[in-house]
């Protein structure tokens, strides 16, 4: 049978063909450090394109969890999918954690351009590099120099065969934005070794290394400020440790190649970072990071979405003309082109900045800057992502809703971004922290800043406005709590809008 067939979309070479991402790297990175970037995204870029035609040859493959072996012992083994067995070995090649914790100030944002270029093809392995990349800026934190000299060797190694991932053991059956619940214990031995008794419901590194994890000591009061943070190790050699126990692996809407899991913990023995109290605000570094991870891995996908749409428009013919040349196709590419812009810039604004104050090289107001803009970047882009990739999805018609072209992949794996490290509610309310003290003194400084010379007078005179009026909303709801709380989600997606 012969008759019309359609191209399917190409994927443009992820780096070189980002006039947005090229044109940020050259204007923020000095001349010898940007040309020292180059191999590495080109190489990552090709890996992308490479992952993108294999995924269009292969079916799609979930890990796959065997708990016992054939004479019945628990083995607890997972088997996981291509691009994760690569993943150690591209990651370490690359440097895309070790390149975050270099001497610079310039070192997050290289190590975030990687990020960008590496996720989709990664396959949500960057879910587990984002944690290990969180423990190691939250041991840093923390000065406990013999956990640091332990741990961080591993997680930043260059070398595959020495790296090790890290977890993230917050969320529990009882909560996972109200870690307070928290019901895992932990207990002392008498010769001092701390061990870990409980259920930890949400772990995406389980094939990892190591983990930090939220438990309370025993006889510690209830509440989130009597739960302490401690380092873990899953591994005794080749083997499992037998005190962590594999339930199952979940059954998702999307991330399907991210093996989550549920697991009991039996007497994990366990090491505290620091005081044995106040584990949320030791762990905060590391929700910091995880979420920059998540706003720069939103806006990977809507990069993404975008690319494969025009690419579509410029192969698909409708009413005499590809419908890339439709003014009103065209229009809507342009409008999730401008949506995409405004996330890219505030993702990475938080990456640089991020940089910039681990390095001592801020200006005064740009640590309360990164502490607001990181939760709202989050949030936005989690968001964001859902919308664009659903718009990318009908810009391919019927095909868009076709599992086998590769397509609604991107819409389930886009719901993510706003449920894990935090829903948008709860970083809403993080932003509400974030705000307490100077309000939005640090943001005005910097939309100075930004806009300075710009000659956008009515954009600029806008901003001012909506801050003016974020302003009074703030003082004016200040002694009610709940109404400040039920509007912080409209503030939020104001402020980062
Ligand atoms: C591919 C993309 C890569 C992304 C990978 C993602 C992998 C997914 C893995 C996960 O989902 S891991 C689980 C993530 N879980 C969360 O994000 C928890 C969500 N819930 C919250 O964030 C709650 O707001 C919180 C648990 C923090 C509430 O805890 P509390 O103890 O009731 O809050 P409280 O008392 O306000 O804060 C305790 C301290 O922490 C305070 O400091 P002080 O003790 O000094 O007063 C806060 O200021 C501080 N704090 C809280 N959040 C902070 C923070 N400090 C800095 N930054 C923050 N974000
Ligand atoms: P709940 O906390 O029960 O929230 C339910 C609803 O209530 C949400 O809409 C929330 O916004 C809202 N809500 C809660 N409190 C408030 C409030 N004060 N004001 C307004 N609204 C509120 N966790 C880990 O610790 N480690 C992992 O590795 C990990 N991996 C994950 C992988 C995947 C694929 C997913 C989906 C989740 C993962 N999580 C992990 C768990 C994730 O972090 C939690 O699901 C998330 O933090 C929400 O917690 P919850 O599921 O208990 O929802």
């Amino acid at each position: 049978m012969t008759g019309f067939l359609q191209d399917p979309a190409q994927l443009a070479h992820p780096y070189r063909s980002d006039r947005v991402l090229l044109s940020l790297l050259d204007r923020a990175l000095p001349a010898d450090r940007r040309a020292a970037l180059d191999a590495d995204l080109d190489a990552l870029g090709a890996y992308a394109q490479l992952a993108w035609q294999r995924a269009s040859t292969s079916t799609r493959r979930k890990p796959v969890l065997t708990a016992w072996d054939a004479w019945g012992r628990r083995v607890d083994r997972i088997e996981l999918t291509t691009a994760w067995q690569e993943g150690p070995g591209l990651t370490t090649r690359h440097a895309v954690l070790a390149a975050g914790h270099a001497p610079s100030e310039h070192a997050r944002l290289e190590e975030f351009a990687r990020v960008y270029l590496y996720h989709l093809a990664s396959e949500f392995y960057t879910c587990p590099l984002a944690m290990t990349d969180g423990a190691a800026t939250a041991l840093k934190a923390s000065g406990n120099q013999a956990l640091i000299r332990r741990a961080l060797p591993h997680f930043l190694s260059r070398d595959a065969a020495s790296f090790w991932l890290s977890g993230q053991w917050m969320t529990e059956n009882s909560g996972g934005s109200d870690v307070g619940l928290t019901e895992t214990i932990a207990r002392q031995d008498a010769d001092g070794q701390w061990r870990l008794y409980g259920r930890k419901w949400f772990s995406s590194a389980v094939v990892g290394e190591a983990a930090l994890a939220l438990a309370r000591p025993e006889g510690a009061g209830s509440g989130a400020a009597a739960l302490a943070l401690f380092y873990v190790e899953t591994m005794d050699g080749e083997r499992r440790r037998p005190e962590l126990v594999i339930d199952r692996l979940k059954d998702k809407l999307g991330t399907h190649e991210l093996p989550t899991a549920e697991i009991h913990l039996e007497g994990l023995p366990a090491w505290p970072l620091g005081e044995l109290a106040h584990g949320v605000r030791q762990v905060a570094p590391m929700l910091n990071v995880t979420r920059t991870w998540n706003a720069v891995c939103a806006v990977a996908s809507m990069a993404r979405a975008i690319s494969l749409a025009r690419d579509y428009a410029s192969r698909r013919r409708a009413f005499g003309r590809p419908v890339i040349e439709q003014p009103l196709h065209a229009r809507t590419l342009a409008d999730m082109q401008a949506e995409f812009e405004g996330a890219f810039a505030l993702a990475f604004e938080v990456a640089h900045l991020l940089g910039r104050v681990e390095h001592d090289a801020a200006a005064p107001h740009e640590a309360a800057l990164l502490r607001l803009l990181t939760p709202l970047a989050k949030l936005w882009t989690g968001k964001l992502a859902v919308k664009l990739c659903s718009e990318a999805l009908e810009c391919f018609g019927g095909a868009g809703y076709i599992e086998d072209t590769g397509l609604p992949q991107l819409l389930r794996d886009a719901q993510v971004y706003a449920i894990w490290e935090g829903t948008t509610n709860v970083l809403s309310l993080d932003s509400l922290r974030a705000l307490a003290g100077d309000h939005l003194g640090p943001l005005r400084t910097a939309v100075r800043g930004w806009t300075e010379g710009s000659g956008e007078a009515a954009a600029v005179s806008l901003i001012g406005t909506t801050l003016d009026a974020a302003a009074a909303w703030l003082d004016q709801h200040a002694s009610d709590r709940d109404s400040l709380e039920a509007g912080a989600r409209g503030l939020a997606f104001t402020l980062a809008r």
